[in-house]
């Protein structure tokens, strides 16, 4: 009878601490063969392994389970639980999202200087989306062509785009064209597109350097990439799986140094594939990051004046 009631409780006891483990679904708005994506699967494997009977996470995949641009809408409404997603790719659910590119600050600072939670304030306000981490930073985006270029003019080009780009290549006269990561093989391949908007890595994980002669320097703003998640599900957790989690994923956000080294790995591996460089005279050099960061801001502001201007404060230096 003793040891009847022992077991029974037993059976309590490991019964709510199995209910106490919280499983939660994680989409990538990135191709799963791109490096990040399989970055983002080591730290899942490394949460789950550490994590047993406080959180686990299930990566759903990559675009074929969920489109690229369809990755903020999901986690806005809970289909998923969680995204890995560049704010560019769900202007759709908030124009805002595609401000974090222009971060002059880093994503430490911005933890210190209010930023984090100016970005949570509003991701919850506007996308119900809790903003963990973002783990891709200190990279700018460059424009690759197929074309010789002389000056900053794209006067009768088509250019490939997502938000990151569009008003500024817009401004330079290109005729733009919006593309998942995953679909700019197809398009290039069939010859739609003189070039493409891109950070200065993750070239090679698509294949793209088969396809691109030059690479415009400099570069400009900042790629983010983000571990988003659904504010209702955040708001859900059990308090340890939750400070588990935002422990993890500040873990994860304190690497981004790595990405120093990697992108000066990665120019030096395009030169080593034959991409050549554009560059012009010092004037015009400065005049082309500055008109990025202009059209970048205004284009900000203008959808979302109060924000913008909130945000410019903590992300500008
Ligand atoms: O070019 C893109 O697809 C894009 O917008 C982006 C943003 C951040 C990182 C990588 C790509």
């Amino acid at each position: 009878m003793k040891q009847g009631l022992l077991l029974a409780a037993f059976a309590i006891a490991t019964g709510a601490a199995q209910a106490q483990e919280v499983m939660v679904r994680l989409v990538s708005a990135f191709p799963e063969n791109q490096f990040y994506v399989k970055r983002t699967i080591d730290w899942i494997e490394k949460i789950n392994k550490e994590g047993k009977g406080t959180l686990q996470i299930n990566f759903i995949g990559g675009p074929k389970a969920i489109p690229t641009f369809e990755v903020g809408n999901a986690v806005k409404t809970g289909v998923v639980d969680m995204g890995f997603s560049t704010g560019a790719f769900y202007t759709n659910v908030m124009p805002e999202a595609d401000i974090l590119k222009l971060s002059e600050t880093s994503a430490a600072e911005q933890r210190k200087n209010g930023g984090y939670e100016l970005i949570n304030r509003i991701w919850a306000e506007k996308a119900n989306m809790r903003y963990l981490a973002k783990v891709v930073e200190f990279t700018p985006f460059h424009l690759y062509l197929n074309k010789k270029i002389d000056k900053p003019d794209l006067t009768g080009l088509k250019i490939r785009i997502t938000p990151v780009y569009r008003d500024l290549f817009q401004a330079m006269g290109a005729s733009v064209m919006t593309t998942a990561p995953g679909e700019v093989y197809t398009a290039r391949e069939r010859g739609v597109s003189y070039g493409y908007g891109w950070p200065i890595h993750a070239l090679f994980d698509l294949n793209w350097q088969e396809k691109t002669k030059y690479r415009v320097d400099p570069g400009f703003y900042n790629a983010e990439v983000s571990l988003v998640m659904n504010l209702d599900k955040y708001k859900s957790l059990p308090a340890k799986a939750r400070d588990y989690l935002e422990r993890q994923a500040l873990a994860y956000e304190q690497q981004n140094d790595f990405w120093k080294t990697y992108n000066q790995s990665e120019a030096k591996r395009q030169a080593e594939a034959g991409i050549q460089t554009i560059s012009f005279d010092a004037a015009t050099s400065k005049a082309y990051v500055e008109k990025a960061k202009e059209v970048g801001w205004a284009n900000a502001i203008k959808p979302s004046p109060q924000y913008g201007e909130q945000l410019r404060k903590v992300l500008a230096k």
